[in-house]
């Protein structure tokens, strides 16, 4: 997929087009809880089949059941199109499977 950076409309729309993930300058941001490690550690191994997919990949910390992930596109120095459609998919993961 071509990756361009989202423009001031579209960071706009982000709050309702990928719940949950907050919108900083340069990149976007989402925390999930879990019940324990080995239920956090299967999420992200979801979450690591489909970027590896997209070719796209997070900035991410795990501390026992807590993930914080941050989006970015290191290429363009901003907030992307790819993205946007990994949150999406990210956000379509955990509805799924860990509501
Ligand atoms: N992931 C993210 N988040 N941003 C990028 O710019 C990026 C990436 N670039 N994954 C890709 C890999 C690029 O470095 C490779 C060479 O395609």
């Amino acid at each position: 997929m071509k990756s361009y950076l989202l423009q001031n409309d579209e960071l706009k729309k982000l709050n309702v087009e990928i719940p949950g993930w907050k919108i900083m300058s340069n990149y976007i941001e989402r925390e999930f809880n879990f019940s324990d490690f080995i239920e956090a550690f299967s999420f992200m191994t979801k979450i690591a089949l489909i970027c590896e997919k997209l070719n796209h990949h997070p900035n991410w910390e795990n501390v026992y059941s807590k993930i914080i992930i941050k989006l970015s596109t290191h290429d363009l120095g901003g907030i992307s199109n790819l993205d946007q459609t990994l949150a999406s998919k990210i956000n379509e993961t955990y509805k799924k499977n860990f509501l």
